[in-house]
């Protein structure tokens, strides 16, 4: 723990899905609120003792009304993929059918992929991107939703760097009498902080994370502002698909809702994508391909195809260096993981730690030469020159001062 405490501070976090906690959120992480098992939903307990537990998660209810404008929060998910397995359990049957983005274009595991129980126990269908612009078509999505004619559209995923149409998509669920359920897991703070649209006036159901963007716990949650479906959401979550709160969390997730309700947080969030934007321009000026050309949001997703490079090997490089990204799949890419051309790349952590524009110019150029120098054959000499200029900048902005 020690070590990864020290990695923390001495490297760049580039991972899209991840951030950096403030204090308050650690410290409900390790609370004595986690000695606490309870079930069941506030005044409303199967175990007794819960009375400031339950003044902890209506807290946190009331902030996430209030922050995304909804009528109904769930905030008991242990996880993203939890809260969209709830949404199956409330609105699916076994075997029936859901259309939501390839993964390979940006879509998430959760959403019917084969391997996962999404994919194993409902009839899973995918929509994709225009070949040409990496964007959705959503007169093809149209076209698909027809022939497919899902009883579940959804919209959302991990990789996909541009806003989505969100009133479209609900005209094309509402064609096909579909739901729509937006996963906003990557965007949650962006929309919080009203620098992304909202999905929140167009969709059935939506889920999110607490982590990513929205700078909280590992965690998720569920809003809607169907009134038929509150008492049923209630009972999907737990105990539908969980067991008892992860009470520590709940905490958490209370703070960061009622930070991200906040100026500062406004803020952060438009520093977010300032950020993404320069990134994704110092890098298209380095001759670096962007997916869809650039970004909306926190995202970059790079194309390394034309450098001869896997997004496995720049993952490494620049790792030596202490910049943290993943590889990742890029539309039409390679089925196998470890011949993905793909890097993902996002702004939210190194935005909590302060970098700006500025840095992220360096920073760009830094990740261009490492890749350009291992595509040569030796990275060695730009390893080095990054370790120097990635130590400045983690001394500059420390993790927790
Ligand atoms: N969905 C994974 C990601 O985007 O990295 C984890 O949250």
């Amino acid at each position: 723990m020690a070590q990864e405490k020290t990695r923390q501070q001495d490297q760049i976090e580039l991972i899209a899905s991840e951030n950096i906690v403030s204090r308050a959120v650690l410290d409900a992480l390790g609370h004595e609120m986690t000695n606490k098992t309870l079930e069941g939903y506030p005044g409303k307990r199967f175990h007794g003792g819960g009375k400031f537990v339950d003044i902890v998660e209506q807290a946190a209810i009331d902030r996430a009304k209030a922050l995304f404008g909804c009528s109904y929060a769930n905030v008991q998910p242990h996880s993203g993929s939890q809260a969209n397995l709830a949404v199956f359990f409330l609105l699916l049957k076994p075997g029936d059918r859901v259309l939501s983005l390839d993964l390979a274009a940006g879509g998430h595991l959760s959403h019917g992929l084969k391997a996962n129980l999404s994919g194993r126990w409902f009839e899973s269908h995918h929509y994709g991107v225009n070949a040409n612009s990496e964007v959705i078509d959503y007169d093809a999505l149209e076209a698909r939703a027809e022939e497919v004619k899902p009883k579940l559209l959804i919209a959302g995923g991990s990789a996909y760097p541009r806003q989505i149409d969100f009133a479209r998509m609900a005209q094309i669920a509402k064609n096909v009498r579909a739901w729509l359920h937006v996963d906003m897991a990557h965007i949650a703070g962006l929309v919080a902080g009203g620098v992304h649209p909202s999905p929140i006036p167009h969709a059935d159901i939506i889920t999110c994370t607490t982590t990513k963007t929205l700078r909280g716990p590992r965690g998720g949650l569920i809003l809607t502002n169907n009134e038929n479906w509150f008492k049923k959401l209630e009972s999907a979550v737990f105990p539908g698909v969980q067991g008892s709160i992860h009470t520590q969390v709940l905490a958490a997730k209370a703070i960061c809702l009622g930070e991200a309700l906040t100026e500062d947080f406004k803020a952060y969030t438009e520093q977010v994508i300032a950020n993404a934007r320069t990134l994704c321009a110092t890098l298209q000026d380095r001759g670096i391909r962007l997916v869809s050309g650039g970004t909306d949001s926190h995202l970059a997703l790079l194309d390394l195809s034309s450098k001869g490079m896997t997004g496995k090997r720049a993952e490494v490089v620049l790792e030596r260096a202490n910049i943290t990204s993943n590889k990742n799949a890029i539309p039409n890419d390679s089925p196998r993981p470890p011949e993905w051309v793909g890097l993902r790349l996002g702004t939210g952590a190194a935005t909590t730690r302060g970098l700006r524009e500025g840095e992220f110019i360096s920073l760009a150029n830094t990740i261009a030469d490492l890749i350009e120098s291992e595509a040569a054959g030796d990275a060695d000499t730009a390893v080095k020159d990054a370790i120097a200029t990635v130590s400045k900048l983690c001394k500059q902005f420390p993790v927790y001062s």
